[in-house]
């Protein structure tokens, strides 16, 4: 008997040991598949709150790792090596990694809540019908200015940013779009120019702008602006409605010569292991309760048409956030511009940036 006893814990013993073996090497590899599911998003995107109701809804374990710009994801992502399942790039990015054969078709039968997401988000020009891609947060780019630092100053052309009034007062969101598309709108030229006058030029212009720069900053611009640690803000409209809802003292415009309008998409990588899990995780930000919940943690703004019904009336019904045709037919999204146009646009973001130091 004692023998059987023995045989049995140390056959008990053994199951254990392998199980946790596989299990460690699994985590060391980043290994996706069975029961985990890694996504690759911008910062403060989401409301962990949700990952958290997933992961219990589903049983998945999510491993969630961020980005903070289109740059940086597409170059992990095409490099290979990572087993991201869900990413969430915007328009020109989607286009580039279809284009570089990146993603993988959506199975819409496995997308039930599709069906909630408002027509006017669907089959946009970076992919047609949605094959590769299915809507998370849409938006602006604009200014956020406190009133009282700025002594009454608006900010109704983008010209308004050279003024030699605000030394040191403006902090730009670290965006090679953002930056190079705003020195080229406040020339009138389009944020998808690839004119290379056109182009010296934006740069020569920005490059003015410098002593008005205090910095280049991610997703601290908010907290920053907020605490009035500046006066004005190149800024995502989202990152704007959360800075606004922190201290209600600040404005938001979008400049008359015009400006990005932008849509970020849930994609599945390449590099995707778990692809059950990753259309549970898509379906799951789909639903309208769960969408609505997010919306309101991160201050973007949702093309899910009956989670925007479940948002409060102050943000559904916010025009800056909430831009009807009339505003967005002006503005312009960004185009898959290709490989070497957007090597060039990072290249006089950078001189730009090394001016500004
Ligand atoms: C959130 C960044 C949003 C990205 N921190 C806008 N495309």
């Amino acid at each position: 008997m004692k023998q059987i006893v023995r045989l049995f814990a140390s056959v008990l013993i053994a199951g254990f040991a392998l199980m946790y073996l596989t299990s460690y090497l699994n985590s060391e590899q980043g290994y996706s598949g069975g029961n985990t599911l890694t996504v690759y998003n911008w910062g403060d995107y989401i409301d962990p709150d949700l990952i958290a109701k997933f992961e219990k809804e589903t049983g998945v374990k999510v491993i969630y790792q961020t980005f903070d710009s289109n740059e940086a994801m597409l170059t992990k992502i095409a490099q290979g090596g990572t087993t991201f399942d869900v990413a969430v790039p915007s328009d020109y990015a989607i286009s580039k990694m279809r284009e570089e054969n990146l993603l993988l078709p959506i199975d819409k039968t496995k997308l039930p809540n599709l069906k909630y997401i408002d027509p006017r988000f669907l089959n946009l020009s970076f992919d047609p019908d949605n094959v590769y891609s299915v809507p998370y947060f849409w938006g602006t780019v604009g200014i956020v200015y406190n009133p009282e630092l700025v002594k009454g100053k608006t900010f109704e052309s983008w010209e308004d940013l050279w003024s030699p009034d605000l030394r040191n007062q403006i902090l730009l969101v670290d965006g090679a779009r953002e930056v190079i598309g705003m020195g080229l709108n406040s020339l009138g030229y389009s944020l998808n120019d690839t004119n290379e006058e056109h182009l010296q030029e934006a740069l020569k212009k920005l490059n003015k702008l410098t002593p008005n720069v205090k910095a280049l900053v991610g997703d601290e611009i908010k907290m920053l602006l907020a605490n009035e640690e500046a006066a004005v803000g190149l800024v995502w409209s989202g990152d704007a409605a959360e800075i606004l809802d922190e201290n209600d003292k600040l404005e938001y415009v979008v400049p008359k010569e015009g400006s990005n309008l932008w849509f970020d998409n849930m994609v599945i990588p390449k590099t995707a292991r778990n692809l059950e899990a990753a259309h549970r995780f898509i379906n799951f930000m789909l639903d309208p309760e769960n969408a609505a919940q997010n919306a309101e943690y991160v201050g973007y703004s949702t093309p899910n048409s009956e989670a925007l019904k479940l948002l409060p009336e102050d943000i559904s019904g916010d025009k800056r956030f909430y831009p009807d045709a009339e505003l967005t037919d002006k503005l312009e999204v960004y185009d898959n511009l290709g490989k070497k146009m957007l090597a060039h646009y990072n290249e006089l973001f950078l001189e730009f940036k090394m001016h500004s130091k």
